[in-house]
């Protein structure tokens, strides 16, 4: 039996769930339907410190529940959206947020049904494909088929009674059916109702109701500012000299609020040009007078939302801009998907990740859609900031960039009606141009903008067409940086690749990834590399 005396208890709850999914798509298995063969659940127990390891193999061989049924391994009738399982102290539901042909995207919850703390949980379970990109938790496969998820944040560490806590997972290889033969392992104690480790609120997490509205009394308290950012690095170079950049009045504005000019390169997707996502890339932008960096990572499934290495790319970025005291601008790259609502669900799993992940920091600039096509400003794109700033904004006060109607032209549309309230603050508004294409009639939107105050940031701009292609208009191009720079608007060129294409900032011969020499700039390149200085 349990020794009570040294206040621990180990609970270990293995359990085997019925993947008892029918032709017809019935839905997942119900408690119902999972047939407990023994359920001996420990009982009165506790710590302060609560220790796992403190248990020995005697303790712990009396304090296990048992659980088994039968199992349909990788049962999905391919439809089915949901899978939960239901134990005496927890719950695990399986949410596929996406899924297609060659892969999926996933939200797991576990859920603290019962009445202790569950401390420094571990899940493992069966799951015939492969698992390799998971945030918030380390999956690691410990044996055939089966991956044990670790914690490694400290929010997510404990779970209080009642409450949750969400990981989620992606691959790009196809959904193998819902996984089975779960075992939860935690250290369970009594609460005392101070754990500084609980789990964020279901409704800032990912996984819940796109349509659902935004929590009206989400606060912007995104925590304290630090000289040394959470990955340790030091905050240096031209972040270190502005610090967190704000939005005042129609400008961009630095600490000491003064304008500030932002200028630099945009990657291509980096699903597709990873490798320009680099130190040493960044570094000979930097030292050609860029400040910033944009990682523009597509929303859609199959151009790059979500997968390991797009995630990883961007970390990496992150890190590499942080690094060189850069400012980094994180967008999400909505073009085919050209309402922002509908990438909403991911659009939420992502900034909550990246929010959370590196919302502290005060290089980091979050671009919220990059260009909207075929929607209206008041009908779709206002309510769609509308969700997401206050989702931003519980962890981070950086700038948030909002795209604006027809691929971020219409700066004159939303100069009328901006958003206001709490949703105003450090808010700026995209535009981007294509100098080939886009010439004097869009110059005067902007004119207008400017005039009605708007804060505006161009995040992406080329010399050649609206295509990405075809010929270089340079005298449309001087017409809008001279535009630009008169009224302090920064701006972002497309796009740090060695592409065939115009836009390229590198010639399609270069093979280089990083420390690139003038002549391995394309015409555009030289071009836009003249107007970093
Ligand atoms: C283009 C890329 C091109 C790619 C295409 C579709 O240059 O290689 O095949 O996207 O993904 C934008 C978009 C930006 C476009 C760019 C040029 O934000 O994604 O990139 N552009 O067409 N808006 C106006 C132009």
């Amino acid at each position: 039996m349990m020794n009570r005396k040294r206040r621990n208890i180990y609970l270990c709850l293995i359990m085997i769930m019925a993947m008892l999914l029918t032709a017809c798509g019935s839905g997942a298995a119900s408690d119902a339907q999972i047939k407990e063969v023994r359920d001996v659940l420990n009982g009165e127990t506790s710590s302060s410190d609560g220790d796992k390891a403190n248990a020995d193999e005697s303790e712990k061989k009396d304090d296990i529940v048992f659980r088994t049924e039968e199992t349909k391994e990788g049962a999905w009738d391919g439809t089915t959206k949901e899978d939960k399982y239901a134990g005496s102290e927890y719950t695990v539901t399986i949410l596929l947020r996406d899924v297609w042909d060659g892969g999926f995207t996933a939200n797991v919850t576990i859920e603290n049904t019962g009445k202790k703390l569950l401390k420094d949980w571990e899940l493992k379970f069966k799951y015939g494909g492969r698992i390799s990109n998971v945030w918030n938790v380390k999956a690691t496969k410990t044996g055939d088929s089966e991956y044990t998820i670790t914690t490694t944040e400290d929010w997510n560490r404990n779970i209080e009674p009642g409450k949750k806590v969400e990981f989620g997972m992606s691959e790009q290889t196809d959904f193998a059916g819902f996984p089975t033969d779960y075992q939860l392992t935690a250290t369970a104690a009594e609460t005392d109702g101070t754990s500084s480790t609980e789990a964020p609120a279901a409704s800032s997490e990912p996984g819940t109701d796109p349509n659902a509205s935004a929590d009206p009394n989400a606060t912007a308290d995104p925590g304290t500012e630090e000289e040394v950012d959470v990955s340790g690095e030091t905050v240096s170079g031209t972040v270190k000299k502005h610090g967190r950049l704000k939005v005042k009045g129609r400008y961009i504005v630095d600490k000491k609020g003064k304008k500030f000019l932002i200028k630099g390169p945009s990657t291509h997707g980096i699903a597709w040009f990873p490798d320009y996502v680099n130190k040493s890339a960044f570094k000979t932008c930097k030292k050609w007078g860029a400040n910033t960096v944009r990682l523009a990572c597509y929303s859609s499934e199959g151009e790059g939302y979500n997968t390991g290495s797009v995630w990883n790319t961007i970390d990496k970025g992150v890190k590499a801009a942080t690094e060189l005291g850069m400012y980094v601008i994180i967008d999400w790259h909505i073009l085919n998907e050209n309402k922002p609502m509908m990438s909403f669900d991911r659009a939420k799993t992502f900034f909550t990740h990246f929010a959370k992940k590196y919302g502290k920091r005060k290089n980091v600039i979050w671009e919220i859609c990059n260009e909207p096509n075929g929607c209206e400003w008041a009908a779709d794109i206002k309510p769609y900031a509308k969700k997401m700033i206050p989702l931003i904004r519980k962890y981070s006060k950086n700038i948030i960039v909002v795209g604006t109607p027809t691929w971020s032209q219409d700066v004159d549309v939303v100069a009328n009606d901006r958003l206001t309230g709490r949703y105003k603050k450090d808010v700026c508004y995209t535009f981007h141009f294509y100098a080939a294409t886009h010439k004097d009639d869009l110059r005067n939107r902007v004119k207008t903008a400017i005039s009605k105050g708007l804060p505006i940031l161009c995040t992406e701009f080329s010399i050649c067409e609206a295509s990405g292609a075809g010929t270089l208009d340079k005298a449309s191009g001087n017409a809008w940086i001279n535009l630009f720079r008169k009224n302090s608007i920064g701006y972002i060129s497309w796009s740090l690749c060695n592409k065939d294409e115009a836009a390229s900032l590198l010639l399609p011969t270069c093979q280089k990834t990083g420390n690139f020499k003038k002549s391995d700039l394309s015409e555009t390149g030289k071009w836009v590399v003249s107007k970093w200085k």
